[in-house]
């Protein structure tokens, strides 16, 4: 049991208290406080308060728990058509209900009301419905009432509201005002237009919607939610008050993708503010977006992707992409082989501009675009390597050259290529430490295949003669190349010795037979013979001793044949005649 404290003195300067009175459907007239009926209770001391309003009535609930049933058990509102303030006095306007538990109900002044109770174990109940008419609301405008409230527990007062309030003087009530300005809201769509009927996508489009308040009262706090297929892409809080049957604009942006679109706008999504009506909140609008034609030439083969999705380019050399608008990245297979035939991407051309970039990036704007990617044809070239007299020589350690495109390029040991149509032009051929490089060394590509380069590599043939112009056979020559390497040879019975695939350039060398002898050096420009005379050779010394021998013999043969006239021998026998037994001489290795 709650016992109060004295009544405030007078002059005392307080702050007014305030309740609000939210709108609500009209709520059932049967003493039952139900779940929904009412917006969440205000805790005054000792009792739950219970405020709501429609169009017609201002709506008072009171849940009081009082477990003992009296009949003195009571309670007393009282309502003032003017607010409390410090000056306020007692007017007609005043008015005063008081309801027992056991239903008997007195009021002073009120005409247009309603009320029920239900009571139980636990405690007692109460509405009344007051008429706002009474109370000189009108809809759609701001007025506070003053309001007070006592409850008594078998006669005696345990609760009021508020806490220091008296009965009798006005201006210790508290105030009751309606955020719903003690009328009613229906927000009402009435459009949803779009900046773009026909978007393309990527585009921004800008979604306006325009609603009114079609109740009685200015609201505020509306908010209003956009949607996509159903998906929600923006909610918009109006902080304007929404005055009754006034046009209100709100917006929201979207980025518009491809296909069939619903978009959405709902009022008051949350459902924050309660209407009237709930169920015309909402207005779509279907559309179809366009795509950016966006069509990408190339090489036939090459893949081509843009944004992510890949193409292969058919024989019309050119895929058309659907893409949104903005930034559009677009890359191309870099090489596409054809054989001995490829294709090189050397970049992108666009407007007139051209890019080097294997990826580029396009900024998207219109409803057509274009853009092709530039390939470059190049041939598979395999380079071979002859001597002058067109014998393959081993592979060149490096040869260095300019392409046709322009790029220079050093082989080392692998001569097959990739290169443009075109001339090249051969700078170097090493080749044993010597460039042999040809001089007239451009070359025209016009196709796959070999390209032939005759090098600088020559024979050189040193022939040794004696005095008496012998061949000189089996004498040591010794070459010293342009790279200081040294080869040698022996003479064959020609008095030749041939070296082959000698590099270009200063040759020198000696020879060894009955001592050495120099080879003059000379510059190995062509297939060359290096004459070189001795003095002495095997050859000469037999033929010397030949000659001497056969002069001895004339004498004796002249001296031999006077003793033979001398003595007139007889003629010696005949030389057997040869076997003859199948006519087949044996070869020269005895087979027959
Ligand atoms: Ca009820
Ligand atoms: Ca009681
Ligand atoms: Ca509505
Ligand atoms: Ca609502």
């Amino acid at each position: 049991m709650l016992l109060l404290s004295a009544l405030p003195l007078a002059g005392v300067v307080w702050a007014i208290e305030v309740l609000d009175v939210p709108w609500r459907p009209t709520p059932g007239m049967d003493g039952i406080i139900g779940d929904a009926e009412y917006p969440a209770p205000s805790l005054v001391s000792h009792c739950s308060l219970y405020l709501c309003q429609d169009t017609n009535f201002l709506y008072v609930a009171v849940a009081i728990p009082d477990p003992t049933y009296n009949a003195s058990d009571g309670i007393t509102i009282c309502i003032g058509t003017e607010p409390p303030s410090p000056e306020r006095t007692p007017r007609v306007d005043d008015y005063t209900m008081t309801l027992s538990r056991s239903g008997a109900f007195t009021t002073t002044g009120f005409t247009s009301y309603k009320y029920a109770t239900t009571t139980d174990s636990g405690g007692w109940g109460f509405e009344v419905a007051i008429g706002l008419p009474e109370l000189e609301t009108t809809p759609g405008q701001y007025k506070s009432l003053g309001f007070a409230l006592f409850i008594k527990d078998d006669g005696k007062e345990v609760a009021r509201w508020p806490d220091d309030a008296d009965q009798e003087s006005p201006k210790t009530w508290g105030v009751l005002s309606s955020s719903y300005f003690w009328g009613t809201v229906d927000l009402q769509p009435q459009s949803l237009t779009l900046s773009n009927q026909r978007p393309t996508t990527g585009e921004d489009v800008t979604l306006s919607f325009a609603y009114t308040n079609e109740g009685s009262s200015p609201i505020s706090g509306a908010q209003i939610g956009f949607y996509v297929d159903g998906v929600h892409i923006a909610t918009v809080g109006d902080a304007r008050v929404i005055e009754v049957s006034e046009l209100y604009i709100v917006s929201a942006i979207w980025r518009a993708t491809a296909g069939n679109h619903t978009i959405s706008a709902i009022l008051d999504p949350l459902n924050d503010i309660r209407e009237t009506r709930e169920d015309n909140n909402e207005l779509s609008y279907r559309l179809s977006t366009y795509s950016v034609r966006l069509t990408v030439k190339a090489q036939e083969g090459a893949n081509v992707t843009v944004d992510g999705n890949t193409t292969t380019v058919g024989s019309s050399k050119e895929v058309v992409f659907n893409v949104n608008l903005g930034e559009v990245e677009v890359k191309a297979q870099g090489v596409i082989f054809k054989g001995d035939t490829r294709y090189v991407l050397r970049g992108w051309k666009m407007d007139g501009n051209e890019s080097t970039n294997s990826t580029i990036s396009i900024d998207v704007t219109g409803d057509e675009q274009q853009v092709e990617a530039i390939y470059g044809m190049e041939f598979r070239v395999r380079m071979s390597f002859l001597d002058s007299k067109g014998f393959n020589i081993t592979k060149p350690s490096r040869i260095f050259f300019m392409a046709p495109n322009g790029s220079l390029i050093t082989l080392n040991g692998t001569y097959d290529v990739w290169l443009q149509r075109g001339t090249i032009r051969m700078y170097n051929v090493i080749w044993s430490s010597v460039d042999v490089v040809p001089s007239d060394s451009t070359y025209t590509i016009l196709y796959p295949g070999w390209l032939t380069i005759r090098c600088r590599i020559y024979d050189a043939t040193v022939v040794l003669r004696d005095f008496l112009d012998f061949p000189v056979a089996g004498a040591n020559v010794t070459l010293v190349l342009p790279n200081t390497t040294r080869v040698w040879l022996l003479t064959d019975s020609n008095g030749e010795a041939h070296f082959t695939q000698i590099p270009a350039g200063r040759l020198s060398g000696s020879v060894s037979s009955y001592g050495i002898t120099y080879i003059r050096e000379q510059d190995l420009t062509a297939d060359s013979v290096i004459q070189l005379s001795l003095a002495i050779s095997v050859n000469t010394i037999w033929f010397l001793i030949a000659i001497s021998v056969g002069a001895v013999s004339g004498l004796l043969y002249l001296l031999w044949r006077r003793e033979r006239a001398k003595l007139r021998m007889p003629p010696p026998p005949l030389p057997p005649p040869p076997e003859q037994d199948d006519g087949i001489f044996a070869g020269p290795n005895g087979r027959r």
